[in-house]
């Protein structure tokens, strides 16, 4: 009874998330959900891929929405508002992870005619978020130096799901014991297709990052998948 229950939940948000999906690509906006562990430096890159893009000449600037989630607060959404104005936080309450449903509410706060690209910041976690579509074209998965070279062995669903990675913080490498090595050859050994972008979002240094970004976005998801 209890799995029944489950499934159900499951099956209502994959059909919510069908109804995100066929929004967000009738409007040409590429979606993508960034999913890493509390402090990974999801809002720090966002906020300095905003500031790159305002930097931008008209004819490069990639113009991005964001609906972050936070169980509490809207202090993400505050930072991210000094660069971008499409911005929605959903608090999630006791809720580890966003669903479709609370995604579908913030899309419809959002000029989706002004965007190229949406990024969902999910709540910070490396486990619930995976198992929830929310209508988006790729999942990102974000790493950091800080959290140990262990997290891709640990989080085998993130790597099976994800379509691209980024280890952040890769300033700190000389002053915390991360094996890179090993690093790489847990990723290349549960999902040998991922590609992982090297970047410091604290220091503006998301060159990788912002290249993916331009490739993605000028090719319609439907040819890469
Ligand atoms: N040294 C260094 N610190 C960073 C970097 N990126 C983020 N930080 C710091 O890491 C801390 C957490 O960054 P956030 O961007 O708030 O992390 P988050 O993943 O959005 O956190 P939650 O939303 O709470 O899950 C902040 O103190 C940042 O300044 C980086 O590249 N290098
Ligand atoms: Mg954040």
């Amino acid at each position: 009874m209890q799995v029944q229950v489950i499934d159900n939940v499951l099956k209502l948000n994959d059909e919510v998330a069908a109804m995100n999906r066929q929004t967000l690509h009738e409007a040409g906006v590429l979606t993508l959900n960034l999913i890493g562990g509390p402090g990974s430096g999801k809002t720090t890159l966002l906020e300095a891929t905003l500031r790159h893009m305002a930097l931008e000449g008209e004819r490069d600037r990639l113009r991005l929405g964001i609906c972050v989630g936070d169980l509490a607060t809207t202090r993400d959404a505050d930072r991210l508002h000094r660069w971008c104005d499409q911005v929605v936080q959903v608090n999630t309450g006791k809720g580890c992870h966003l669903d479709a449903n609370q995604v579908r509410q913030a899309i419809a706060r959002l000029d989706l005619s002004a965007l190229d690209i949406l990024v969902i910041e999910n709540v910070g976690n490396l486990i619930c978020p995976v198992g929830f579509d929310l209508g988006e074209d790729f999942k990102v998965g974000l790493f950091s130096t800080t959290e140990g070279d262990d997290k891709p062995a640990k989080h085998p669903h993130l790597l099976a799901a994800a379509h691209v990675l980024l280890l952040n913080k890769i300033d700190l490498l000389p002053y915390v014991s991360f094996n890179l090595e090993h690093f790489h050859d847990d990723v290349r050994r549960l999902n040998p297709y991922a590609v992982v972008l090297p970047v410091a979002a604290e220091q503006d240094e998301i060159g990788p990052w912002l290249k993916w970004l331009r490739v993605c976005k000028a090719t319609p998801p439907r040819h890469q998948q």
